[in-house]
């Protein structure tokens, strides 16, 4: 890995916010890709923090400290990612569903597919079936994107897809779903209109799905 990436890849194992945000800011003054420093070091640093939990090395509020300093590298990437004046090719409605406050993979695929000239009304974290729906009917949205990263959270996506449909709003959307436990059985058997496994495929399905 080469150092700068191994410094932010490191300074967010150590939630080092102030070290990512500087870094991350210095690689692109190199003119390195933001999606190399996103997939090289950021993604590979969380995974890490993962294993770290899983291990037993890290518990919650060391978690919540890391993702802190993987959403400041974001903030500094995000307007290098987010294209100026494109026309819009779609609107999305985009949260993490109810339950669960994992928002660094939805805010990941928010900012990809706002870079893609998609506008997002991102509702945050822990969204509601009802919450989803009530933006759906009060905007032009033509797509709603669905993020889980709990087992126990995955059936609030089917809840909100099932609360669409009693509001006589499914077929005015596409819905889109995804999160490291989700396969594409699973958006299939939930009646979902796409799976996707990472932010850049969400990107690809979300242009097929609109037709752009
Ligand atoms: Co939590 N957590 N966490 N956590 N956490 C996981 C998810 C876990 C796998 C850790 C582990 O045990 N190894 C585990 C879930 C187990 C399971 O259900 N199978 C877990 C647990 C158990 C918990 C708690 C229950 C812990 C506790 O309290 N005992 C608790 C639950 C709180 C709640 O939500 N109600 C909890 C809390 C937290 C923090 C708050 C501390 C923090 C989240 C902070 C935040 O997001 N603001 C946190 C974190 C950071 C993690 C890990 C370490 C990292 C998640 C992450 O951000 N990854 C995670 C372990 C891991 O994933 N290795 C873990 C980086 C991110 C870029 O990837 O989100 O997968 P990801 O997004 C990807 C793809 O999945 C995809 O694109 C993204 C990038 O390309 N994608 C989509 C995501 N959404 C998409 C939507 C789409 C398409 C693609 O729509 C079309």
């Amino acid at each position: 890995m080469e150092p700068i990436l191994k410094e932010i890849y490191q300074g967010i194992i150590d939630a080092e916010q102030d070290i990512v945000r500087e870094k991350v800011q210095q690689a692109l003054n190199m003119e390195m890709e933001a999606g190399k420093i996103l997939n090289e070091a950021m993604v590979p640093a969380m995974t890490e923090v993962g294993r770290l939990f899983e291990e037993g090395e890290y518990f919650v509020p060391e978690m919540l400290v890391c993702a802190r300093a993987m959403q400041a590298g974001m903030s500094v990437l995000k307007p290098v990612m987010v294209e100026q004046n494109l026309q819009s090719v779609g609107r999305v409605v985009a949260g993490t569903v109810k339950g669960d406050l994992h928002d660094i993979g939805k805010n990941l695929v928010c900012m990809m597919l706002e870079g893609a000239a998609f506008e997002i009304y991102d509702l945050g974290s822990d969204v509601s079936p009802d919450a989803f729906v009530d933006k759906v009917k009060n905007s032009d949205a033509n797509v709603v994107v669905m993020s889980a990263l709990l087992t126990t959270t995955m059936p609030n996506m089917k809840n909100t897809i099932e609360a669409l449909k009693a509001a006589g709003l499914r077929d005015k959307v596409k819905v889109m779903v995804g999160g490291a436990p989700l396969t594409q059985k699973y958006a299939d058997d939930i009646g979902a209109d796409g799976y996707a496994p990472d932010a850049s495929r969400a990107v690809a399905l979300a242009k097929r799905l609109v037709g752009a």
